[in-house]
């Protein structure tokens, strides 16, 4: 067309032309007619159309962004963190009788509750308002846990993107991530040099508080986080996950001994915070208000308790925790709250009124970002999972909330759909198999494949020993028995490790002591040679992590162009016949498109799709899967 011989002319690209009109009306280049990115944007849209929504397009409200007053230099925690370091923070929290809330919004809710399925979009657009009316939350959790791999792998948009986005919008929180010690955010032991790029870039983006767990309670499994987030001079949150119940004198393995314990060698290793990480919803109300007691007498750091609400018990945890004087709580806000998500941000907040240890955050302003959520939610329905009301089994079979939206579609993918409540019943047994682990990423993953495992070989722990003599166990499992988690409580049970191993020998000294450092300029080299472009860091470390991941996402990314700003919406439903949307497809960036209609199918199997852009007729072709 005219005018891409416009741009690709010599002088246009040099810039040394009077362009005159176009010059002066910038605008207009913003999608250029037929353009490539144009006809991306339409493959993408026409895909979804033909073989996923089929035309049929669910009504959606526009979630209402809250007007607020903009205060110029906002001030909240991050203030105190970049003022004074992570000892003002401490200092700070320690000083008040307030309870302290975390909202979970941006990482853990949508991970419990949808399987992580949040896009950047959706959060950007209520970010300022949050900076704005809810602008005394003690830090946002944003990053980090599973929102890593599933940004890059289903959402294709980028983590890091997410964080800069974010930071810009937000100045004034802290924001907060989830680290999980020597395995970053993914599933496996990384090398040392792994782990500490990931912590200092991730602080270079904007972290400010690192909640760091080894999935095994095994402490050598966290300190070189730890000591890169001290290095970085970041505030490190140094987590216990709790399983169990301290309050049943029989399940001795996990009684109120073994966390003070574990809390005093936290402490002894130069926490600033110790987090209490009850990953599944298991510390009931009475056995809160025990461990934090028992804890403030016990060491001096602040604590901050995470909980879920899978029993529907969670708001009563966190109510009798502040009563035994814990500092900071989690919690989502209300829309995204409840069930395998946090408990519920607005109505702590109102029970908690007038008296000591009023939050002090503005009511009314923190509804409307309730509302918001509220209005988001309904497009993410298809990831949420069929539970609809607290359950009280969640204490019986102890799997944790950010797993729980994710097993059905695992063990439906296995052909096993039907049998979930056997596997649930596996999973019971499995985790008893392994001599009652805690359960939280990645040792959590080991007990569901092993549980899969299980059910689909029609195994159990009476004849595993005998049928199984000659199985390969899943991978996670092998390198579970291997060491290269860590070492549990307790000891592996040996029988089941040798039926694992089959001879090969198992590790008892920290992973990480064994694995070879990671070549980052290597792995730079060997991208610019495949793609032609040059890496960020933050891109390498993505690359360290998750090779496969990014480099579906990059191609993904040629196939389609950054859909990252394309509404959710769209991005999940397409459009309807009829439908006009504007569909913005960068900063500033948009087109108007409507689907003015889908054609039967041909004898070639296509279907041609016509849509209006920008006022232009568009015809397209896809093949119908169907
Ligand atoms: C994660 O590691 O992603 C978790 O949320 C653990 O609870
Ligand atoms: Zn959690």
């Amino acid at each position: 067309s005219f005018l891409i011989n416009v741009l690709n002319h010599q002088e246009f690209e040099a810039g040394s032309c009077d362009t005159g009109f176009i010059a002066n009306n910038p605008d207009l280049l913003n999608i250029i007619p037929g353009s490539n990115q144009e006809q991306k944007i339409l493959n993408y849209l026409g895909e979804k159309i033909v073989n996923t929504t089929k035309g049929k397009k669910p009504d959606f409200d526009v979630p209402k962004i809250p007007e607020f007053n903009e205060v110029e230099n906002l001030t909240g925690s991050r203030q105190i963190l970049t003022a004074g370091g992570p000892e003002a923070v401490v200092d700070w929290i320690k000083d008040t009788e307030k309870l302290l809330l975390t909202d979970t919004t941006y990482r853990d809710a949508h991970q419990s509750l949808m399987a992580t399925r949040m896009r950047t979009i959706d959060m950007e657009k209520i970010a300022a308002a949050t900076a704005n009316l809810a602008s005394d939350l003690f830090s946002l959790e944003m990053w980090g846990g599973a929102t890593f791999d599933v940004a890059y792998r289903f959402l294709k948009e980028s983590p890091w993107d997410r964080l800069k986005r974010l930071r810009e919008k937000i100045p004034n929180i802290m924001f907060q991530m989830l680290l999980r010690g020597s395995n970053g955010v993914g599933y496996k032991n990384y090398p040392d040099n792994v782990i500490r790029k990931l912590v200092s870039e991730a602080a270079r983006a904007g972290i400010d508080i690192f909640r760091i767990f080894d999935s095994l309670n095994w402490l050598p499994g966290m300190e070189i986080a730890l000591d890169q987030v001290i290095k970085e001079n970041k505030v490190a949150e140094v987590s216990m996950c709790y399983t169990g119940d301290i309050l049943n004198q029989k399940r001795t393995k996990y009684d109120l001994d073994y966390y003070l314990n574990l809390a005093k060698k936290i402490e002894a290793m130069g926490a600033h915070i110790l987090g209490i990480k009850d990953m599944a919803g298991l510390l009931k109300p009475y056995a809160a208000y025990e461990l934090i007691k028992a804890l403030k007498a016990e060491i001096s750091i602040p604590i901050h308790l995470h909980t879920h609400d899978t029993s529907g018990n969670g708001a009563a945890t966190l109510i009798m925790a502040a009563e035994a004087g814990v500092d900071i709580i989690d919690t989502a806000f209300n829309t995204m709250a409840g069930l395998t998500s946090q408990p519920p941000l607005n109505s702590i907040v109102a029970a908690l009124e007038h008296t000591y240890r009023d939050p002090g955050i503005n009511l009314a302003d923190i509804q409307q970002i309730a509302n918001y959520w509220g209005a988001v939610r309904p497009v993410y329905a298809q990831f949420e999972s069929e539970l609809k009301s607290g359950t009280a089994e969640i204490y019986k079979y102890e799997i944790p909330g950010g797993q729980y939206s994710n097993l059905k579609p695992q063990v439906e993918s296995v052909g096993l759909g039907h049998r979930f409540k056997e596997f649930k019943e596996m999973y019971r047994k499995v985790n008893f198999m392994l001599g009652d682990i805690p359960k939280v990423t990645p040792s959590s993953k080991v007990v569901g494949d092993l549980a899969i495992f299980m059910v689909k070989n029609d195994l159990n722990p009476d004849n595993i020993t005998s049928k199984a003599a000659n199985m390969a166990f899943p991978d996670s499992v092998e390198a579970y028995f291997k060491g290269m988690l860590g070492q549990p409580p307790g000891g592996f049970p040996e029988e089941l490790q040798q039926l694992v191993l089959k001879g090969e020998k198992a590790i008892t000294v920290r992973p990480g002591t064994l694995l070879k450092d990671y070549d980052f300029s290597a792995a730079k080299a060997e991208l610019k040679a495949e793609y032609e472009l040059d890496f960020s860091e933050q891109e390498l470390v993505a690359y360290a992590l998750y090779p496969k991941v990014f480099k579906d996402y990059l191609d993904y990314q040629k196939d389609y162009g950054d859909l990252s700003y394309m509404g959710s919406d769209v991005y999940f439903h397409a459009l309807a016949e009829g439908e006009t949307s504007e569909i913005k497809i960068g900063e500033g960036k948009a087109m108007v498109v409507k689907l003015l209609e889908v054609s039967k199918v041909d004898d070639q199997g296509n279907r041609r799709l016509a849509f209006e852009v920008n006022g232009f007729r568009r015809e397209i072709k896809i093949y119908d899967k169907a």
